[in-house]
């Protein structure tokens, strides 16, 4: 009995020692002062979004010097609309941020002179109070000054603490710093930064013109546009992040909030890896990692196949109604035995593959007085592909007892109100199309703003033929007020 005791007693120590010792073995988890810093003070390189700066490769810790602007600037968050952002550095998401743990890093935090509000910085990576907030407190055309030191490896927030502090993050005032382990991470074949935001308009999601920012929506966490990287367009279309097969790629995701945990998911990709919550140890064969507001993770996966893979938070309505949509493009040969090879893209993106530059320029004449029938067939040309031709077909023919032609249909032409009607409330029950019997149901489609409905009629009234007549956005407006929308249906 007592040498059975004994050896448990031993068994256990030894589990103990080792259990104790592995933070060591995996490398850097330990927090560590790591000595003072060694050579001359090093300028930090810093990167917007979606680069990285390169990896430290440094034996011993530095001291690091880190300059960061804020600047308020007018910037697009959607084709055609306007936000005021305030910026670490000039773009949302701030500036890159990379360290190593050990190293002393004397921070200049500027405020350009032509900004309207006082600012600072809280970095999830400093242990002191406020995480250097306090000591940052910079207003219009002055500069602060601080010195911490990394304690702590890991991929850490950072955002603007000044009061009202919601309204600060809420403009965009929040980005990444790394501080890798002394060793490094591993390497990999690509690195980008990609950080998630919610944002908070006067306006409706993708209402044109320069949109405020509005608090009680804020408050309500009932965000108009959530985003990677700023705007809707950051990752999309020509903006996507490259890649080739065969190569493997590390994400450093953060998510700036304010309000929103992100549910942070690669189409058609599994992530190999995940250091969740930005921490040391990694989690294997992940499909969706949550990432909190003022959080981050490390993501790695490798491409075996080509194509393009999207980015979304898996909130899903975000992705598709609020601008939560990003792509990577995988360039190189197929491979069969992993995946068959025939593209799905326009399953998912729709309207995000197509080029919306169209829909804004109606927009700027519209708001200037100077639309034209040509700018309104243009921009509801491209809305058409995306929200319509699902069921009614790019070449508006339909399908044959389920989805009515929209090409020379006698019922759209016959009553340009009604189907400015059939457009917002929808449209159930029978009806006949140039002598076809249908009897299914139409979605309202009333999330589409008034311009945006004009501009889709217009097109579909001139295209294929048709001899119809332009729609302005008066017109709809006008019924938008006098009809009653079915319950569900947006405002
Ligand atoms: C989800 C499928 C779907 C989408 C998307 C859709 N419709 Fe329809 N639409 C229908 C169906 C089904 C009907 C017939 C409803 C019925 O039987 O009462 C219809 C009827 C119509 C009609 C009246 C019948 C006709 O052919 O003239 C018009 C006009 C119309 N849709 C226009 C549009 C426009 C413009 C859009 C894009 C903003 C659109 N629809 C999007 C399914 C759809
Ligand atoms: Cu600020």
């Amino acid at each position: 009995m007592r040498l059975t005791s004994l050896s448990m007693m031993v068994i256990f120590l030894t589990t103990l020692v080792t259990c104790v010792q592995q933070p060591q073995e995996t490398g850097g988890s330990a927090k560590g002062e790591l000595g003072p810093p060694q050579g001359k003070p090093i300028t930090a390189k810093l990167t917007y979004a979606p680069e990285v700066p390169p990896p430290i490769n440094r034996q011993a810790p530095a001291k690091v010097v880190v300059e960061l602007e804020v600047r308020e600037v007018v910037m697009p968050i959607s084709d055609g609309v306007d936000y005021t952002f305030w910026t670490f550095g000039g773009k949302v998401p701030g500036k890159f941020i990379r360290v190593r743990q050990g190293d002393t890093v004397e921070f200049h935090l500027r405020n350009h002179p032509d900004s309207k509000m006082p600012h600072n910085i809280d970095l999830h990576a400093v242990t002191g109070p406020g995480g250097g907030a306090t000591s940052s407190f910079t207003a219009p055309g002055h500069e602060s000054q601080f010195t911490f030191k990394a304690l702590n490896q890991g991929l850490y927030v950072y955002h603007c603490a000044t009061a009202p502090v919601g309204m600060h993050v809420a403009n965009g005032m929040y980005g990444l710093i790394l501080v890798e382990p002394p060793e490094g991470l591993e390497p990999v074949d690509r690195e980008y930064y990609v950080m998630q935001g919610d944002f908070y308009t006067v306006g409706k999601y993708r209402e044109k013109g320069l949109q405020p920012f509005d608090m009680q929506k804020a408050i309500e966490e009932n965000a108009t546009y959530v985003v990677f990287n700023g705007s809707e367009g950051a990752l999309v279309g020509d903006n996507a992040l490259p890649a080739k097969v065969g190569e493997t790629i590390r994400l450093f995701v953060g998510n700036g909030g304010p309000n929103l945990v992100s549910s942070f998911h690669v189409i058609g990709e599994i992530f190999d890896k995940v250091y969740y919550e930005g921490g040391t140890r990694f989690q294997e064969n992940v499909q969706t990692t949550l990432i909190p507001a003022g959080g981050a993770a490390i993501v790695e996966f490798l491409l075996e196949v080509p194509g393009t893979y999207i980015l979304v938070d898996h909130s899903i309505f975000r992705a598709f109604n609020k601008g939560a949509l990003g792509m990577l493009k995988s360039v190189g040969d197929d491979n069969l035995a992993v995946y068959s090879g025939k593209e799905v893209d326009s399953v998912y993106l729709a309207d995000k593959a197509e080029e919306t530059a169209a829909v804004a320029a109606a927009a700027k004449k519209l708001q200037a007085g100077k639309l034209t029938k040509e700018a309104q067939i243009a921009a509801g040309e491209n809305l058409y592909k995306g929200t319509c031709s699902t069921c009614h077909q790019l070449n508006g023919e339909g399908l044959k007892g389920v989805f009515p032609p929209l090409a020379k249909a006698d019922y759209l032409l016959a009553d340009k109100r009604r189907a400015i009607e059939v457009i917002l409330n929808g449209l159930t029950g029978p009806i006949t199309v140039n002598n076809e019997q249908y009897n299914s149901v139409m979605p309202p489609m009333s999330q589409l703003n008034d311009d945006e409905i004009a501009n889709i009629l217009t097109y579909v009234n001139t295209a294929w033929g048709n001899k119809g007549q332009v729609v302005s956005a008066d017109e709809v407006r006008g019924i938008r007020l006098g009809t009653k929308r079915p319950p569900g249906a947006a405002e």
